[in-house]
Protein backbone atom coordinates (compact mmCIF):
# COMPACT_ATOMS: atom_id res chain seq x y z
CA UNK A 1 0.00 0.00 0.00
CA UNK A 2 0.92 3.43 -0.49
CA UNK A 3 1.22 6.35 2.19
CA UNK A 4 -1.48 8.40 0.65
CA UNK A 5 -3.55 5.55 1.10
CA UNK A 6 -2.11 5.05 5.09
CA UNK A 7 -3.04 8.86 5.54
CA UNK A 8 -6.38 8.30 4.22
CA UNK A 9 -7.53 5.38 6.56
CA UNK A 10 -5.56 7.43 9.51
CA UNK A 11 -7.97 10.83 8.30
CA UNK A 12 -10.93 8.57 8.85
CA UNK A 13 -9.68 6.96 11.96
CA UNK A 14 -8.73 10.25 13.67
CA UNK A 15 -12.24 11.49 12.44
CA UNK A 16 -14.04 7.84 14.16
CA UNK A 17 -12.10 8.51 17.24
CA UNK A 18 -12.22 11.98 17.81
CA UNK A 19 -16.52 11.49 17.51
CA UNK A 20 -16.26 14.41 14.17
CA UNK A 21 -18.58 13.57 11.67
CA UNK A 22 -16.76 12.50 8.26
CA UNK A 23 -17.41 15.36 5.50
CA UNK A 24 -18.07 12.89 2.77
CA UNK A 25 -21.69 12.31 0.48
CA UNK A 26 -24.49 10.85 2.10
CA UNK A 27 -24.18 6.80 1.59
CA UNK A 28 -20.84 6.65 0.52
CA UNK A 29 -18.57 5.50 3.45
CA UNK A 30 -14.65 5.30 3.10
CA UNK A 31 -13.59 1.66 4.69
CA UNK A 32 -11.71 2.32 7.80
CA UNK A 33 -8.61 0.73 8.46
CA UNK A 34 -8.08 0.31 12.54
CA UNK A 35 -5.02 1.99 14.14
CA UNK A 36 -1.60 0.17 13.68
CA UNK A 37 -0.35 -0.36 17.49
CA UNK A 38 3.34 -0.32 17.78
CA UNK A 39 3.93 -1.31 21.31
CA UNK A 40 7.49 -0.89 22.77
CA UNK A 41 8.37 -2.58 26.16
CA UNK A 42 11.39 -2.32 27.84
CA UNK A 43 12.36 -5.18 30.45
CA UNK A 44 13.25 -3.04 34.48
CA UNK A 45 13.15 0.14 32.87
CA UNK A 46 12.46 2.69 36.22
CA UNK A 47 10.78 5.68 36.16
CA UNK A 48 13.80 7.66 37.67
CA UNK A 49 15.30 6.93 34.67
CA UNK A 50 12.84 8.55 32.20
CA UNK A 51 12.85 12.26 32.24
CA UNK A 52 9.67 12.41 30.92
CA UNK A 53 8.46 11.08 34.14
CA UNK A 54 11.83 12.03 36.44
CA UNK A 55 14.77 14.09 35.22
CA UNK A 56 17.03 13.89 38.02
CA UNK A 57 19.16 11.42 36.26
CA UNK A 58 19.21 11.31 32.88
CA UNK A 59 17.63 12.77 29.42
CA UNK A 60 15.64 10.07 27.68
CA UNK A 61 14.49 12.79 24.46
CA UNK A 62 13.44 9.98 22.05
CA UNK A 63 11.01 8.17 24.85
CA UNK A 64 9.66 11.64 25.66
CA UNK A 65 8.30 12.64 22.15
CA UNK A 66 6.49 9.63 23.00
CA UNK A 67 4.89 11.77 25.74
CA UNK A 68 5.31 15.06 24.24
CA UNK A 69 3.02 14.51 21.70
CA UNK A 70 0.65 12.33 23.16
CA UNK A 71 -0.03 11.19 26.98
CA UNK A 72 2.26 10.23 30.18
CA UNK A 73 0.02 8.33 32.96
CA UNK A 74 0.87 9.39 36.36
CA UNK A 75 -0.44 6.16 38.03
CA UNK A 76 0.66 3.58 36.13
CA UNK A 77 1.34 -0.26 37.74
CA UNK A 78 1.77 -3.71 36.84
CA UNK A 79 -0.79 -6.37 38.69
CA UNK A 80 2.63 -8.85 39.41
CA UNK A 81 6.46 -7.09 39.42
CA UNK A 82 8.64 -9.81 37.74
CA UNK A 83 8.86 -10.14 33.88
CA UNK A 84 6.99 -13.24 32.49
CA UNK A 85 4.24 -12.91 34.94
CA UNK A 86 3.71 -9.23 34.01
CA UNK A 87 4.19 -10.07 30.34
CA UNK A 88 1.18 -13.02 31.29
CA UNK A 89 -0.75 -9.70 32.57
CA UNK A 90 -0.36 -7.99 29.65
CA UNK A 91 -0.78 -10.66 26.92
CA UNK A 92 -4.47 -11.60 28.71
CA UNK A 93 -5.71 -8.81 30.47
CA UNK A 94 -6.29 -10.85 33.10
CA UNK A 95 -4.39 -11.46 36.63
CA UNK A 96 -1.67 -13.53 37.35
CA UNK A 97 -4.19 -16.25 39.57
CA UNK A 98 -6.51 -16.31 35.89
CA UNK A 99 -3.85 -16.65 33.06
CA UNK A 100 -2.30 -19.17 35.11
CA UNK A 101 1.74 -17.98 35.09
CA UNK A 102 2.07 -16.48 38.23
CA UNK A 103 5.99 -16.82 38.68
CA UNK A 104 9.20 -17.01 36.31
CA UNK A 105 9.33 -20.45 37.27
CA UNK A 106 5.99 -21.46 35.18
CA UNK A 107 5.62 -22.01 31.18
CA UNK A 108 2.44 -19.71 29.72
CA UNK A 109 -0.29 -21.66 28.54
CA UNK A 110 -0.24 -20.77 25.12
CA UNK A 111 -3.81 -22.08 23.67
CA UNK A 112 -5.76 -19.42 25.91
CA UNK A 113 -6.92 -16.01 24.88
CA UNK A 114 -4.31 -13.20 24.36
CA UNK A 115 -5.06 -10.04 22.54
CA UNK A 116 -2.47 -10.64 19.83
CA UNK A 117 -4.46 -13.57 18.67
CA UNK A 118 -8.02 -11.77 19.03
CA UNK A 119 -6.16 -8.62 16.43
CA UNK A 120 -4.83 -11.21 14.41
CA UNK A 121 -8.68 -12.88 13.51
CA UNK A 122 -9.56 -9.57 13.63
CA UNK A 123 -7.60 -8.98 10.50
CA UNK A 124 -4.17 -7.54 12.09
CA UNK A 125 -0.52 -8.68 11.06
CA UNK A 126 0.84 -9.18 14.08
CA UNK A 127 4.61 -9.65 15.28
CA UNK A 128 6.40 -10.15 18.30
CA UNK A 129 10.66 -9.10 18.19
CA UNK A 130 12.58 -9.01 20.90
CA UNK A 131 12.45 -10.36 24.54
CA UNK A 132 9.19 -13.05 25.07
CA UNK A 133 10.15 -14.88 28.81
CA UNK A 134 7.31 -17.40 28.61
CA UNK A 135 8.91 -20.23 28.04
CA UNK A 136 6.50 -21.42 25.21
CA UNK A 137 6.49 -20.89 22.08
CA UNK A 138 4.55 -17.59 21.01
CA UNK A 139 1.01 -17.96 19.54
CA UNK A 140 -1.20 -15.50 17.60
CA UNK A 141 1.54 -13.77 15.96
CA UNK A 142 2.13 -14.28 12.21
CA UNK A 143 5.73 -13.49 12.67
CA UNK A 144 8.14 -14.00 15.44
CA UNK A 145 11.81 -13.41 16.61
CA UNK A 146 12.33 -13.94 20.16
CA UNK A 147 15.65 -13.63 22.33
CA UNK A 148 16.28 -17.03 24.80
CA UNK A 149 15.38 -16.65 27.98
CA UNK A 150 16.35 -13.00 29.26
CA UNK A 151 18.63 -13.08 25.89
CA UNK A 152 22.20 -11.96 25.77
CA UNK A 153 23.64 -8.35 25.06
CA UNK A 154 26.19 -9.45 23.30
CA UNK A 155 25.74 -11.40 19.89
CA UNK A 156 22.76 -12.78 21.24
CA UNK A 157 20.73 -15.80 19.68
CA UNK A 158 17.26 -15.49 18.19
CA UNK A 159 14.52 -17.87 17.80
CA UNK A 160 13.09 -16.84 14.54
CA UNK A 161 10.04 -18.37 13.97
CA UNK A 162 11.43 -21.38 15.62
CA UNK A 163 14.93 -21.94 14.33
CA UNK A 164 17.68 -20.44 16.39
CA UNK A 165 20.46 -18.08 14.75
CA UNK A 166 23.04 -15.95 16.53
CA UNK A 167 23.33 -12.57 15.61
CA UNK A 168 26.56 -10.66 15.95
CA UNK A 169 25.86 -7.28 18.39
CA UNK A 170 24.04 -5.39 20.51
CA UNK A 171 21.01 -6.40 21.63
CA UNK A 172 19.10 -3.23 21.65
CA UNK A 173 20.60 -2.24 18.17
CA UNK A 174 19.88 -5.78 16.63
CA UNK A 175 16.03 -6.18 18.14
CA UNK A 176 15.57 -2.11 16.52
CA UNK A 177 17.14 -3.47 13.30
CA UNK A 178 14.71 -6.63 13.27
CA UNK A 179 11.58 -4.73 13.98
CA UNK A 180 12.41 -2.09 11.14
CA UNK A 181 13.00 -5.05 9.08
CA UNK A 182 10.08 -6.05 9.78
CA UNK A 183 7.97 -3.05 9.64
CA UNK A 184 9.94 -2.11 5.77
CA UNK A 185 9.96 -5.58 4.70
CA UNK A 186 8.09 -8.47 5.54
CA UNK A 187 4.42 -7.67 6.72
CA UNK A 188 1.41 -7.04 4.30
CA UNK A 189 1.08 -3.58 4.40
CA UNK A 190 -2.91 -4.08 2.93
CA UNK A 191 -3.48 -4.98 6.63
CA UNK A 192 -3.20 -3.02 10.16
CA UNK A 193 -0.38 -4.25 12.17
CA UNK A 194 0.33 -4.95 15.70
CA UNK A 195 4.06 -4.97 16.66
CA UNK A 196 5.02 -5.88 20.16
CA UNK A 197 8.86 -4.46 20.38
CA UNK A 198 10.20 -5.69 23.21
CA UNK A 199 13.57 -4.88 24.59
CA UNK A 200 15.84 -7.47 27.07
CA UNK A 201 17.26 -3.81 27.92
CA UNK A 202 17.80 -2.57 30.68
CA UNK A 203 17.91 -5.73 32.66
CA UNK A 204 20.80 -7.09 34.74
CA UNK A 205 23.61 -7.30 34.52
CA UNK A 206 23.34 -3.78 32.74
CA UNK A 207 26.06 -4.27 29.73
CA UNK A 208 26.61 -0.73 27.73
CA UNK A 209 27.06 -0.54 23.98
CA UNK A 210 30.37 -0.23 23.47
CA UNK A 211 29.51 3.10 22.18
CA UNK A 212 28.38 4.21 25.23
CA UNK A 213 30.48 2.82 27.74
CA UNK A 214 32.08 7.00 28.70
CA UNK A 215 29.03 8.67 28.78
CA UNK A 216 27.74 10.36 32.09
CA UNK A 217 31.80 9.53 33.19
CA UNK A 218 31.62 13.40 34.87
CA UNK A 219 28.46 12.60 36.80
CA UNK A 220 27.87 11.88 40.41
CA UNK A 221 24.72 10.28 40.14
CA UNK A 222 23.05 11.31 43.96
CA UNK A 223 22.10 8.66 46.33
CA UNK A 224 18.52 8.20 47.29
CA UNK A 225 17.73 9.58 51.03
CA UNK A 226 16.34 6.16 51.89
CA UNK A 227 19.49 3.83 50.87
CA UNK A 228 20.86 3.38 53.95
CA UNK A 229 17.10 2.19 54.98
CA UNK A 230 17.53 0.06 58.05
CA UNK A 231 13.76 -1.55 57.07
CA UNK A 232 12.55 -0.90 60.56
CA UNK A 233 9.23 -2.07 60.95
CA UNK A 234 9.04 -3.88 57.80
CA UNK A 235 10.01 -7.96 58.43
CA UNK A 236 9.83 -8.74 54.65
CA UNK A 237 11.92 -5.60 53.50
CA UNK A 238 14.82 -6.55 55.92
CA UNK A 239 14.56 -10.23 54.55
CA UNK A 240 15.34 -9.41 51.05
CA UNK A 241 18.46 -10.04 49.16
CA UNK A 242 18.79 -7.29 46.63
CA UNK A 243 20.67 -4.75 48.20
CA UNK A 244 23.15 -2.82 46.60
CA UNK A 245 25.64 -3.30 49.73
CA UNK A 246 24.98 -7.41 50.33
CA UNK A 247 23.87 -8.97 46.98
CA UNK A 248 24.87 -6.74 43.94
CA UNK A 249 28.03 -8.86 42.65
CA UNK A 250 31.53 -6.64 41.96
CA UNK A 251 32.46 -9.45 38.71
CA UNK A 252 29.08 -10.45 37.61
CA UNK A 253 27.41 -7.23 38.04
CA UNK A 254 30.10 -4.84 37.98
CA UNK A 255 32.67 -6.38 35.25
CA UNK A 256 35.21 -6.48 37.50
CA UNK A 257 36.19 -9.77 35.90
CA UNK A 258 40.39 -9.17 36.33
CA UNK A 259 42.43 -10.73 33.39
CA UNK A 260 45.16 -11.83 36.72
CA UNK A 261 42.09 -13.72 38.39
CA UNK A 262 42.45 -12.13 41.45
CA UNK A 263 39.22 -10.84 42.04
CA UNK A 264 36.34 -13.24 43.57
CA UNK A 265 33.14 -12.80 44.22
CA UNK A 266 29.75 -14.57 44.97
CA UNK A 267 31.02 -18.44 43.34
CA UNK A 268 27.79 -19.15 41.84
CA UNK A 269 27.66 -15.27 40.37
CA UNK A 270 31.34 -14.94 39.69
CA UNK A 271 32.25 -16.92 36.83
CA UNK A 272 28.66 -16.36 34.75
CA UNK A 273 30.79 -12.48 34.93
CA UNK A 274 33.66 -13.96 33.41
CA UNK A 275 31.57 -16.40 31.24
CA UNK A 276 29.57 -13.10 29.58
CA UNK A 277 32.90 -11.23 28.86
CA UNK A 278 34.58 -14.36 27.42
CA UNK A 279 31.33 -14.43 25.22
CA UNK A 280 32.33 -10.94 23.08
CA UNK A 281 34.22 -11.22 20.33
CA UNK A 282 38.03 -9.28 20.19
CA UNK A 283 36.73 -5.75 18.82
CA UNK A 284 33.99 -5.60 21.44
CA UNK A 285 36.57 -6.96 24.11
CA UNK A 286 38.67 -4.29 22.89
CA UNK A 287 36.78 -1.29 23.67
CA UNK A 288 35.33 -3.31 27.08
CA UNK A 289 39.25 -3.75 28.14
CA UNK A 290 39.84 0.03 27.10
CA UNK A 291 36.98 1.43 29.68
CA UNK A 292 37.11 -1.02 32.13
CA UNK A 293 40.54 -2.32 33.01
CA UNK A 294 41.64 1.16 34.32
CA UNK A 295 38.52 1.11 36.65
CA UNK A 296 39.35 -2.65 37.51
CA UNK A 297 43.13 -1.41 38.31
CA UNK A 298 41.73 1.60 40.70
CA UNK A 299 39.19 -1.64 42.74
CA UNK A 300 41.94 -3.80 43.43
CA UNK A 301 44.21 -0.16 44.52
CA UNK A 302 41.68 1.31 46.72
CA UNK A 303 40.25 -2.01 48.92
CA UNK A 304 37.38 -0.20 49.58
CA UNK A 305 35.23 -0.87 52.20
CA UNK A 306 31.85 0.45 54.41
CA UNK A 307 30.43 2.70 52.77
CA UNK A 308 32.84 3.74 49.99
CA UNK A 309 32.55 0.63 48.95
CA UNK A 310 28.54 0.84 48.83
CA UNK A 311 28.81 4.10 47.30
CA UNK A 312 30.92 3.28 44.78
CA UNK A 313 29.05 0.21 43.77
CA UNK A 314 26.13 2.39 43.95
CA UNK A 315 27.65 4.91 41.56
CA UNK A 316 28.91 1.92 39.04
CA UNK A 317 25.54 0.59 39.01
CA UNK A 318 23.81 4.09 37.73
CA UNK A 319 26.44 4.43 35.48
CA UNK A 320 26.16 1.14 33.63
CA UNK A 321 22.37 1.28 34.07
CA UNK A 322 21.58 4.80 32.49
CA UNK A 323 24.19 3.87 29.71
CA UNK A 324 22.03 0.96 28.91
CA UNK A 325 19.25 3.26 28.65
CA UNK A 326 20.85 5.33 26.39
CA UNK A 327 20.94 3.40 24.30
CA UNK A 328 17.30 2.15 24.39
CA UNK A 329 16.11 5.73 23.88
CA UNK A 330 18.56 6.53 21.01
CA UNK A 331 17.00 3.21 18.99
CA UNK A 332 13.45 4.32 20.38
CA UNK A 333 14.38 7.38 18.08
CA UNK A 334 15.71 5.29 15.08
CA UNK A 335 11.86 3.73 15.63
CA UNK A 336 9.81 7.16 15.89
CA UNK A 337 11.85 8.46 13.14
CA UNK A 338 11.77 5.74 10.71
CA UNK A 339 7.44 6.17 10.87
CA UNK A 340 7.44 9.65 10.81
CA UNK A 341 9.67 9.43 7.35
CA UNK A 342 6.71 6.34 6.27
CA UNK A 343 3.69 8.08 7.37
CA UNK A 344 2.86 5.86 9.89
CA UNK A 345 3.18 8.06 13.18
CA UNK A 346 -0.55 9.29 12.42
CA UNK A 347 -2.08 5.98 11.99
CA UNK A 348 0.13 4.29 14.74
CA UNK A 349 -0.83 4.26 18.20
CA UNK A 350 2.47 4.09 20.34
CA UNK A 351 2.81 2.76 23.74
CA UNK A 352 5.87 2.26 25.81
CA UNK A 353 6.18 0.54 29.33
CA UNK A 354 8.61 -1.36 30.98
CA UNK A 355 7.29 -5.22 32.30
CA UNK A 356 7.83 -3.31 35.73
CA UNK A 357 9.73 -0.47 37.71
CA UNK A 358 13.12 -1.09 39.49
CA UNK A 359 15.28 0.34 42.38
CA UNK A 360 17.53 2.79 41.63
CA UNK A 361 19.17 2.41 45.32
CA UNK A 362 15.91 3.52 47.33
CA UNK A 363 15.71 0.98 50.57
CA UNK A 364 19.39 0.46 49.60
CA UNK A 365 18.08 -1.82 46.41
CA UNK A 366 18.39 -2.84 42.96
CA UNK A 367 15.78 -5.49 41.42
CA UNK A 368 11.57 -5.42 42.02
CA UNK A 369 9.21 -7.56 42.95
CA UNK A 370 7.55 -5.56 46.18
CA UNK A 371 4.44 -3.83 46.00
CA UNK A 372 6.17 -0.95 47.32
CA UNK A 373 5.47 2.44 44.44
CA UNK A 374 9.54 1.57 42.81
CA UNK A 375 8.52 -1.38 41.53
CA UNK A 376 4.80 -1.43 41.26
CA UNK A 377 4.76 1.58 39.31
CA UNK A 378 5.76 1.21 35.41
CA UNK A 379 6.08 4.17 33.39
CA UNK A 380 3.53 3.99 30.65
CA UNK A 381 3.77 6.61 27.63
CA UNK A 382 0.70 6.40 24.81
CA UNK A 383 0.95 8.82 21.42
CA UNK A 384 -2.49 8.12 19.92
CA UNK A 385 -3.08 10.36 16.34
CA UNK A 386 -5.53 12.69 17.42
CA UNK A 387 -5.89 11.88 21.10
CA UNK A 388 -5.36 13.36 24.38
CA UNK A 389 -2.45 15.26 25.10
CA UNK A 390 -0.81 15.43 28.73
CA UNK A 391 -0.79 13.49 31.77
CA UNK A 392 -4.08 10.93 32.80
CA UNK A 393 -4.26 10.62 36.65
CA UNK A 394 -6.53 7.99 36.82
CA UNK A 395 -4.83 4.09 38.55
CA UNK A 396 -4.15 2.24 35.60
CA UNK A 397 -2.80 -1.45 35.28
CA UNK A 398 -0.72 -3.41 32.64
CA UNK A 399 -4.12 -5.74 32.85
CA UNK A 400 -5.66 -3.01 30.90
CA UNK A 401 -3.43 -2.93 27.57
CA UNK A 402 -5.13 -5.79 26.07
CA UNK A 403 -8.90 -4.35 26.52
CA UNK A 404 -7.55 -0.69 25.13
CA UNK A 405 -5.68 -2.71 21.90
CA UNK A 406 -9.00 -4.55 20.96
CA UNK A 407 -11.51 -1.42 21.39
CA UNK A 408 -8.99 0.49 19.54
CA UNK A 409 -9.34 -2.36 16.58
CA UNK A 410 -13.39 -2.49 17.19
CA UNK A 411 -12.49 -5.85 18.44
CA UNK A 412 -15.37 -6.73 21.29
CA UNK A 413 -13.75 -7.26 24.52
CA UNK A 414 -14.24 -10.49 25.87
CA UNK A 415 -15.69 -10.45 29.55
CA UNK A 416 -13.51 -12.78 31.05
CA UNK A 417 -10.63 -10.03 30.59
CA UNK A 418 -10.27 -8.13 34.24
CA UNK A 419 -8.52 -4.57 32.80
CA UNK A 420 -10.10 -1.91 31.84
CA UNK A 421 -9.89 -0.13 28.25
CA UNK A 422 -7.85 2.89 28.14
CA UNK A 423 -9.32 4.34 25.16
CA UNK A 424 -11.90 6.48 26.41
CA UNK A 425 -9.16 8.02 29.01
CA UNK A 426 -6.60 8.55 26.03
CA UNK A 427 -9.69 10.55 23.73
CA UNK A 428 -9.72 12.81 26.72
CA UNK A 429 -12.83 11.69 28.58
CA UNK A 430 -13.15 11.61 32.70
CA UNK A 431 -15.11 8.56 33.33
CA UNK A 432 -17.41 8.91 36.70
CA UNK A 433 -16.74 5.05 37.46
CA UNK A 434 -12.91 4.60 36.85
CA UNK A 435 -11.82 2.16 39.38
CA UNK A 436 -10.73 3.75 43.17
CA UNK A 437 -8.08 0.75 43.70
CA UNK A 438 -5.23 -1.50 42.25
CA UNK A 439 -5.04 -4.77 43.38
CA UNK A 440 -1.53 -6.52 43.65
CA UNK A 441 -0.32 -10.23 44.30
CA UNK A 442 3.28 -11.85 43.73
CA UNK A 443 3.99 -15.10 44.31
CA UNK A 444 7.53 -16.01 43.58
CA UNK A 445 9.10 -17.54 46.77
CA UNK A 446 11.39 -18.94 47.97
CA UNK A 447 13.27 -18.05 44.59
CA UNK A 448 16.33 -15.74 43.95
CA UNK A 449 16.40 -11.97 46.06
CA UNK A 450 14.21 -13.54 48.38
CA UNK A 451 10.96 -11.44 48.17
CA UNK A 452 8.11 -13.38 50.49
CA UNK A 453 4.87 -13.62 48.56
CA UNK A 454 1.95 -11.02 49.26
CA UNK A 455 -0.30 -9.17 48.02
CA UNK A 456 -2.53 -5.72 48.48
CA UNK A 457 -4.21 -2.87 47.47
CA UNK A 458 -3.25 0.66 46.53
CA UNK A 459 -5.86 3.61 46.45
CA UNK A 460 -4.76 7.31 45.64
CA UNK A 461 -3.57 7.46 48.87
CA UNK A 462 -3.08 4.36 50.71
CA UNK A 463 -1.66 1.28 50.59
CA UNK A 464 -2.23 -1.78 52.27
CA UNK A 465 -0.22 -5.43 51.99
CA UNK A 466 -0.18 -8.28 53.35
CA UNK A 467 3.39 -10.77 53.36
CA UNK A 468 1.99 -14.51 53.75
CA UNK A 469 3.14 -18.12 53.30
CA UNK A 470 6.18 -18.12 55.59
CA UNK A 471 5.36 -15.10 57.46
CA UNK A 472 2.40 -13.42 57.99
CA UNK A 473 2.51 -9.27 58.27
CA UNK A 474 0.25 -6.65 57.71
CA UNK A 475 2.05 -2.95 56.63
CA UNK A 476 -0.05 0.04 55.79
CA UNK A 477 1.30 3.49 53.93
CA UNK A 478 0.26 6.84 53.84
CA UNK A 479 1.84 7.84 50.28
CA UNK A 480 1.23 11.40 51.14
CA UNK A 481 2.73 11.65 54.30
CA UNK A 482 5.13 8.91 53.59
CA UNK A 483 5.41 8.69 49.57
CA UNK A 484 9.05 6.77 50.29
CA UNK A 485 7.13 4.28 52.89
CA UNK A 486 9.69 3.92 55.67
CA UNK A 487 6.72 4.11 57.71
CA UNK A 488 4.34 1.22 59.13
CA UNK A 489 1.15 2.24 60.14
CA UNK A 490 -0.33 -0.88 60.49
CA UNK A 491 -1.78 -1.47 63.88
CA UNK A 492 -0.65 1.95 64.87
CA UNK A 493 -3.40 4.05 66.74
CA UNK A 494 -5.46 6.62 64.38
CA UNK A 495 -5.17 4.76 61.88
CA UNK A 496 -8.11 1.30 62.03
CA UNK A 497 -10.37 3.23 60.19
CA UNK A 498 -8.36 3.54 57.33
CA UNK A 499 -6.80 0.21 57.83
CA UNK A 500 -10.70 -0.97 57.95
CA UNK A 501 -11.51 0.93 54.84
CA UNK A 502 -8.50 -0.48 53.13
CA UNK A 503 -9.06 -4.13 54.38
CA UNK A 504 -12.47 -3.49 52.87
CA UNK A 505 -10.71 -2.77 49.43
CA UNK A 506 -8.61 -5.31 49.25
CA UNK A 507 -11.61 -8.44 50.10
CA UNK A 508 -13.88 -6.55 47.57
CA UNK A 509 -11.15 -6.39 44.61
CA UNK A 510 -10.20 -10.51 45.64
CA UNK A 511 -13.98 -11.09 45.35
CA UNK A 512 -14.28 -9.00 41.77
CA UNK A 513 -10.70 -10.85 40.08
CA UNK A 514 -11.52 -14.10 41.84
CA UNK A 515 -8.52 -14.84 43.77
CA UNK A 516 -9.33 -17.40 46.00
CA UNK A 517 -6.35 -16.20 48.93
CA UNK A 518 -7.58 -15.59 51.71
CA UNK A 519 -11.40 -14.79 50.63
C1 LIG B 1 17.29 -13.12 36.63
C2 LIG B 1 18.17 -12.16 37.42
C3 LIG B 1 17.45 -11.63 38.64
C4 LIG B 1 16.08 -11.11 38.27
C5 LIG B 1 15.33 -12.19 37.54
C6 LIG B 1 13.96 -11.80 37.11
N1 LIG B 1 19.37 -12.82 37.84
O1 LIG B 1 17.11 -14.32 37.33
O2 LIG B 1 18.24 -10.62 39.23
O3 LIG B 1 15.38 -10.71 39.39
O4 LIG B 1 16.05 -12.53 36.37
O5 LIG B 1 13.97 -10.69 36.25
S1 LIG B 1 20.52 -13.06 36.78
O6 LIG B 1 21.65 -13.56 37.52
O7 LIG B 1 20.06 -14.03 35.80
O8 LIG B 1 20.82 -11.80 36.13
S2 LIG B 1 12.83 -10.52 35.23
O9 LIG B 1 12.67 -9.12 34.94
O10 LIG B 1 13.21 -11.25 34.02
O11 LIG B 1 11.65 -11.10 35.84
CA1 LIG C 1 11.70 -7.29 34.14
Amino acid sequence: MNHQRESLYLLTGIAALAGTSCSQPAGEQTAQKPLNILYIMTDDHSFQTLSAYDGRYIQTPNIDRIARDGVRFTNSFVANSISGPSRACMLTGKHSHKNGFIDNEHTFDGSQQTFPKLLRQAGYQTAMIGKWHLTSDPTGFDYWNILIGQGDYYNPTFIDNGEKRQIEGYATNITTDLALDWLSNKRDKDKPFCLLLHHKAPHRTWMPDTCDLRLYDDVTFPLPDNFYDDYAGRTAAAEQEMSIIEDMDVVYDLKMADKENEIHSNPNLEGAGRYIYNNMNPAQKAAWDAYYDPIIADFKAKKRTGKELAEWKYQRYMHDYCRVIHSVDRNIGRVLDYLEQQGLLENTLIVYTSDQGFYMGEHGWFDKRFMYEESFRTPLLMRLPGGKRGDIPQLVQNIDYAPTFLELAGVAVPSDIQGESLLPLLKGEEPKDWRDALYYHYYEYPAEHAVKKHYGVRDDRYKLIHFYDDIDQWELYDLQADPTEMHNLYGQPGYEEVTRRMMTKLKDLQRQYDDPIDQ
